[in-house]
């Protein structure tokens, strides 16, 4: 019988190759794929999670977690379809115009996706017209934007006029290293957290 507790540590470690393998042995002796997202790959990636608030752990351990969930949802993925296991959310993600980092935006994706979202990343410099189009398009409950640079913030107002325009109802979170919760407030996003694990918890508060 395949161990979902050892599916999580192994997600914890890092471990991609034991990861993908007891994913794989588990849909083989027919366990639910939920179960499976749950009680394995999601229970890893919250207590990563966890860690990195606390700081115990760093972003290097984050990363390699996520590429370890990232392996195990290439096989458990199709079955989840098969099974019609609906996302706790959708969101669409990216980082605003003019702006080209992605590490830490890359980080918010990965845990929120570890945490049960459907994520549609566009990259990096995404204009605000972009942002409509997609969160109109895909339906997204969510739409996250990921700033850097001081010069890039206004992007995110511009954004949230667009969106708010646009009639497009979906809750807007922001963050960035030079982004906080009064900016958030002053443009209109519902909101925003200071790093990838409270993306997980305010992303999960936006869409209850
Ligand atoms: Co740039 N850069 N950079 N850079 N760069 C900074 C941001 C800077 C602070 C460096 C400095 O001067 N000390 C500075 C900005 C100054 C300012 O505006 N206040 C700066 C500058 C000036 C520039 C250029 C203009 C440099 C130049 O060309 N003259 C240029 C701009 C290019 C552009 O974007 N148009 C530039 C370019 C680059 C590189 C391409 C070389 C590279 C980016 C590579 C990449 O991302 N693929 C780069 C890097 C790596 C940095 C630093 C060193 C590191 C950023 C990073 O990845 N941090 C940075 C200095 C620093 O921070 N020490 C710097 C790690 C990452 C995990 O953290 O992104 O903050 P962070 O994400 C966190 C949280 O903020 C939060 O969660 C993440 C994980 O915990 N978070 C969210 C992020 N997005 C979120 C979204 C959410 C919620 C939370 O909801 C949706």
């Amino acid at each position: 019988m395949a161990d979902l507790k050892a599916l999580a540590e192994a997600v914890i470690k890092g471990d991609q190759a034991t990861a993908a393998g007891i994913t794989k042995a588990a849909l083989s002796e027919g366990m639910a794929p939920k179960s499976v997202l749950d009680e394995g790959l999601i229970a890893g990636m919250e207590v990563v999670g966890d860690r990195f608030k606390k700081n115990e752990v760093y972003i290097p351990e984050v990363l390699i977690a996520a590429r370890a969930m990232k392996m195990a949802m290439e096989v458990l993925e199709p079955e989840l379809v098969k099974a019609g296991v609906q996302p706790i959310g959708r969101l669409v993600i990216g980082t605003v115009q003019g702006d080209l980092h992605d590490i830490g935006k890359n980080l918010v994706a990965m845990m929120l996706k570890g945490a049960g979202f459907e994520v549609i990343d566009l990259g990096v410099d995404v204009s605000p017209t972009r942002f409509v189009e997609e969160a109109k398009s895909r339906n997204a409950q969510l739409v996250g934007m990921s700033a850097l640079l001081t010069t890039t913030m206004p992007g995110m107002e511009k954004t949230v006029k667009a969106l708010q325009e646009a009639g497009v109802t979906a809750k807007i979170m922001v963050g960035g290293a030079p982004v906080t919760q009064s900016f958030a407030e002053k443009i209109g996003a519902q909101g925003y957290a200071p790093d990838a694990a409270s993306a997980v918890d305010t992303a999960k508060g936006l869409v209850a």
